[in-house]
């Protein structure tokens, strides 16, 4: 986390990227500056249209210089990296994961929380919450562009794809995870499957359980990824800092988000720790070609990841009146349609608005998004 003397002026590169990353960054650039004004923060936006339409145009994700002028950023926000008609490959490996290597955003933190106003879709029981956080390692392990392929296209044709896992990036990750839960609830679940993937899983598991011994006071469990995922639907409850490899973490927290309700609203924080470079703060969701041009998007994953940078960015008070804002949002019944509402993207985001100008929210008709006569 940054000094908060350090940021009144917080230059913000924006990349709304494709699809319904378009329609919810302005939303939240207006939540953005309403909370601003409120707690002393001046924000400088950099627009970049980075996409796969700059591509098509451009045969590039962004620009040749696009890291250096990153680099200028105190943070960045994204929103959505792929489009039909641009291999996902070539989209991710053309944007977001150069920015999350050249600028050392080794942590990927993901909460899942079930925000006040949500029914998850879990049958949880009267007294059952779901609060955990999942670091999920960021810079290395499945994602590697080491390998490749032999006789393309040939009966014989070959691709291999190798996993890199440091001591350096698991010894981070899980020192970060660790030092997570000893301000939480003091447990942290390890996701492995050492029992079939017979080099890197072992590693990982020696490597967290040796970062481990510095920390006492936490529980450690490890937790074969397919039956975490298991539990993630029968027993969230018991879960507090869950720690996984970057596949793992990727594919456990959009798990994460369909329990708490929906992926729409499900944030991340790319983050470099130290704060040597840029951190960025995106949704857990895709561009979403489905439901793009609707207008009915939801912007509370967007919203909620700008509350995550409010945080880094030192102003924890003001990342907490954002997320205010959002559950007094869902609890008034102003949901969009991943959430069983009808209100559009620009009326959730209107709502939030109100809430952080008067503390309240007009009664609306529940789930319409309409004031209720
Ligand atoms: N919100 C950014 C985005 O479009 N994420 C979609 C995605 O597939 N991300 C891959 C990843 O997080 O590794």
């Amino acid at each position: 986390m940054q000094t908060p003397e350090a940021s009144r002026t917080v230059k913000v590169a924006v990349i709304p990227g494709d699809g319904i990353g378009t329609e919810v960054m302005d939303p939240t650039l207006r939540i953005l500056e309403a909370i601003g004004g409120k707690h002393g923060l001046d924000f400088v936006w950099q627009h970049y249209d980075w996409s796969c339409e700059h591509y098509t145009r451009t045969g590039r994700m962004m620009p040749e210089d696009g890291l250096d002028r990153l680099a200028e950023a105190d943070q960045i926000l994204l929103g959505a990296v792929g489009y039909p008609g641009v291999p996902d490959h070539v989209s991710l490996w053309g944007l977001l994961i150069p920015i999350r290597r050249t600028f050392r955003q080794y942590i990927n933190l993901r909460p899942v929380k079930l925000l006040r106003g949500i029914e998850s879709p879990l049958r949880l029981q009267q007294d059952q919450s779901i609060d955990f956080v999942v670091i999920r390692e960021n810079n290395e392990g499945e994602y590697s562009e080491v390998g490749g392929r032999l006789y393309r296209d040939t009966p014989e044709e070959v691709a291999v794809q190798e996993a890199i896992f440091t001591r350096r990036g698991v010894e981070r990750a899980a020192r970060y995870a660790l030092e997570l839960a000893s301000t939480r609830r003091r447990r942290l679940a390890s996701a492995t499957k050492s029992n079939g993937i017979v080099h890197t899983m072992p590693f990982w598991d020696q490597v967290v359980h040796e970062v481990a011994a510095d920390y006492p006071d936490v529980e450690v469990r490890d937790y074969h990824i397919d039956a975490l995922a298991a539990l993630f639907v029968l027993d969230p409850g018991r879960f507090d800092v869950v720690v996984a490899s970057n596949l793992f973490g990727d594919i456990l927290t959009d798990l994460g988000a369909a329990i708490i309700g929906s992926i729409g609203i499900a944030p991340s924080g790319n983050l470099n720790p130290e704060g040597e470079h840029p951190s960025m703060f995106e949704p857990v969701h895709g561009s979403a070609p489905d439901i793009a041009g609707q207008g009915i998007a939801n912007p509370l994953g967007q919203i909620w990841a700008a509350s995550m940078m409010l945080d880094h960015l030192g102003h924890p008070d003001a990342g907490a009146e954002v997320l205010a804002a959002v559950e007094a949002t869902l609890d008034a019944g102003v949901r969009t349609p991943d959430l069983g509402g009808t209100a559009t993207t620009t009326e959730v985001a209107d709502a939030v608005l109100e809430h952080l100008a008067t503390g309240a929210i007009t009664a609306r008709t529940a789930g319409t998004g309409e004031a209720a006569p």
